[in-house]
């Protein structure tokens, strides 16, 4: 997983309501209408303060802290309607604070993994998997429904294979590209014993870029699709750091592409949680 850079998150904060009113005009849908439906829920029946008080805890393991991380979680969640903070101490500290102050949901990254933790259900959701669905779900938004259309995903990494089981999940076609084979392979062997559906493996870069119009880009490679791939039918959805479109196709693709580096993965986790939080009050009935 790339490691995020201070420069990557510095203006999330507070561009947030500009952000969302761009996700409005490519996908018809706002940031917490594409992370619920990643999750299969109807925004109307789950609103993120269900979720109570949400502490975001820095941690200083590995490289240590990304200046602005921890503040630029709690925006995104802020921004959602969960009254979040951030608290004062890291790591052990900061999670002795948030059980004082009455958290029920913390958030907390180290370099490997980024994760949500719902303490009253023992439930926890992925940064990882929950930015695979949220993309997945904004392309299906932004291309009118993903259902018997195939989908080049190229990277077969963990945000790759979530992005894969939702396209499945919306009924689409899953074409695969890795730069290790045997990622590809092993991915596709894993869905097909999972849910019995295969996906096709793509051995040509050129040839996936040059016949595929709706493309997840979940590898961490910078501007290697060009313009020649990208055409006015081209959809992409990019969770992968840096972006994989070249800078002098940025202007022909933007009003198809889909890419942040944190925003649709933290409201996706939000509404996995929230998910899990309904199904489990429907069991107490
Ligand atoms: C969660 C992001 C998405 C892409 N790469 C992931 C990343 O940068 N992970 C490292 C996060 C470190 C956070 C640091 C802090 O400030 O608490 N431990």
């Amino acid at each position: 997983m790339t490691r995020l850079k201070e420069e990557d998150i510095a203006c999330i904060a507070w561009q947030l309501k500009e952000y969302d009113h761009e996700l409005q005009k490519k996908t018809g849908h706002s940031l917490a209408e594409i992370a619920a439906h990643a999750v299969g829920l109807q925004t109307k029946a789950a609103h993120a303060s269900l979720l109570g008080r949400i502490a975001v805890i820095p941690v200083t393991s590995g490289q240590g802290i990304i200046s602005g991380f921890s503040r630029t979680v709690a925006g995104i969640l802020d921004h959602l309607g969960v009254n979040t903070f951030v608290t004062a101490a890291s790591d052990v500290g900061g999670f002795a604070e948030a059980i004082e102050r009455g958290t029920e949901t913390i958030f907390l990254a180290d370099d490997d993994r980024f994760i949500a933790v719902n303490l009253k259900l023992r439930v926890y959701s992925d940064n990882s998997d929950s930015t695979g669905k949220g993309y997945a779900a904004a392309l299906d938004y932004m291309t009118g429904g993903l259902k018997d259309k195939s989908v080049l995903v190229l990277g077969a990494g963990p945000v790759g294979r979530s992005a894969a089981l939702s396209i499945i999940g919306f009924g689409g076609e899953v074409h695969i590209y890795d730069k290790s084979e045997r990622a590809s392979s092993t991915l596709s062997q894993l869905i097909l014993d999972s849910s019995g559906r295969k996906i096709y493996v793509e051995h040509d870069l050129t040839r996936a870029l040059e016949e595929h119009r709706r493309i997840i880009v979940a590898c961490p490679e910078a501007g290697f699709i060009t313009n020649n791939y990208l055409h006015a039918d081209s959809y992409v959805a990019a969770p992968g750091v840096p972006l994989g479109i070249h800078p002098a196709a940025l202007n022909t693709i933007w009003p198809r592409l889909i890419h942040d580096p944190l925003q649709l993965g933290v409201a996706t986790m939000c509404y996995d949680l929230l998910n899990s939080i309904i199904s489990e009050g429907g069991k107490e009935r």
